[in-house]
């Protein structure tokens, strides 16, 4: 059985990440955070089949110990500060984590055994003030957040240790990819149970900041395959996952709202504290290379995330359930 070991096991693509390699008969190893309360509730279900162990991204030791004792063939660095709006208000702490955790990452592959193949979570922040529409591996990156300068040099130390060290380090530069696990504070999530909450009575007000920005949104299960399939590849390389299709804000709006026969106008606050001093407009990802080279492709539309985001979110507050 190959061995993969996944830091940020305990966040939305982790989860989805683990269900994937237990399925293929993997033996998967997950970093966790020490924490004061546990926050596994995304990995809840699986978690009797899991090895959870100790470290963190800004430790080298643990990092170095967790490899010498695991022997993973696959390492999946899903661990970040991932936040954009956090990452002003935390730009060293979003540095350590998010930049120099992969340079201790790779260099504890490095020492301990350099034929272990590496993912690094990459962003399609890299591109922010984009330089070309659609965004592909070889758009110059032009980050607007200190998270999108801190995945810029994420993306460059992978591809430094592949070309310094021939080491089968991999990126993938995903675009926006969310899910009924993804974090409440970001902006889909957010819209889907406050939409769903609205819907049972149980608040009146969604406060939003710019809703002009667009995204390319897909379904976070889609993007964990593609994670899987880089490795499966004999050459290290980096692509570019995405749907190919943009929306904006207003429209996942107009979408989760309408579904549940509402209106969101009648409902949405524009606050200026979740408004970003700089903002990124547009994304929308070509993942030609990655349908060529990998055959991977989206299956999820984005009325269909939209809904199955709502239904989820619905469900679980019928049910009283506390949300992922
Ligand atoms: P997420 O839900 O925020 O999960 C982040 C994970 O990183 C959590 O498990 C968190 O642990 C862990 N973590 C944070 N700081 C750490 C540290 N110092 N040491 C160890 N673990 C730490 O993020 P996600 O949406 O699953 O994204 C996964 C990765 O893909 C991230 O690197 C993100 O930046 C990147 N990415 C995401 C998207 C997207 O649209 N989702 C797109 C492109 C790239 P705790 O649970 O303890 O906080
Ligand atoms: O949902 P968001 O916070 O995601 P953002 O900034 O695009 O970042 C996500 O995707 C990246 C990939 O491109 C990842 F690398 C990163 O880790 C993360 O997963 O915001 C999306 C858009 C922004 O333009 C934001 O200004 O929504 C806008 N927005 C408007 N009102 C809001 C809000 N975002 C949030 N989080 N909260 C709001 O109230």
């Amino acid at each position: 059985m190959p061995t993969a070991f996944i830091t940020g096991i305990t966040g939305q693509d982790g989860s989805y990440l683990a269900e994937f390699l237990l399925e293929r008969g993997y033996d998967v190893v997950g970093m966790v955070r020490r924490t004061s309360t546990l926050n596994f509730h995304r990995i809840s279900h699986i978690q009797d089949r899991l090895k959870l162990v100790s470290g963190d991204m800004l430790d080298q030791i643990s990092l170095i110990h967790l490899l010498e004792e695991h022997r993973p063939d696959e390492v999946y660095n899903l661990a970040a500060q991932s936040f954009v709006q956090t990452s002003w208000g935390q730009p060293v702490f979003t540095g350590e984590a998010t930049a120099l955790g992969v340079t201790r990452l790779l260099d504890a592959i490095r020492l301990v055994d350099p034929q272990i193949r590496f993912y690094q979570a990459s962003s399609s922040e890299m591109f922010g003030k984009v330089r070309e529409v659609p965004q592909r591996e070889t758009t110059p990156f032009h980050p607007r957040s200190p998270y999108g300068v801190a995945k810029v040099y994420g993306h460059w130390i992978t591809v430094n240790y592949r070309e310094s060290y021939d080491m089968h380090c991999t990126s993938g530069i995903l675009f926006n990819h969310e899910s009924p696990r993804r974090g409440l504070e970001f902006v889909t999530r957010k819209i889907t149970h406050h939409a769903a909450m609205i819907k049972l009575g149980m608040t009146d007000e969604l406060r939003l900041g710019n809703l002009d920005s667009r995204r390319d949104w897909g379904f976070a299960g889609d993007y964990v395959r593609a994670m899987w399939l880089m490795l499966q590849q004999d050459i290290p390389d980096d692509f570019v996952i995405a749907t190919s299709e943009t929306h904006s804000v207003e429209e996942f709006l107009g979408e989760a709202f309408s579904y549940m026969d509402l209106d969101w106008k009648e409902y949405v606050v524009q606050d200026p504290q979740f408004m970003r001093p700089a903002e990124v407009d547009l994304l929308v990802g070509d993942p030609t290379k990655a349908g060529k080279k990998l055959g991977w492709e989206p299956t999820v539309t984005f009325r269909q995330l939209v809904r199955l985001m709502v239904d989820s979110d619905l469900r679980m507050l019928r049910n009283g359930e506390t949300p992922m």
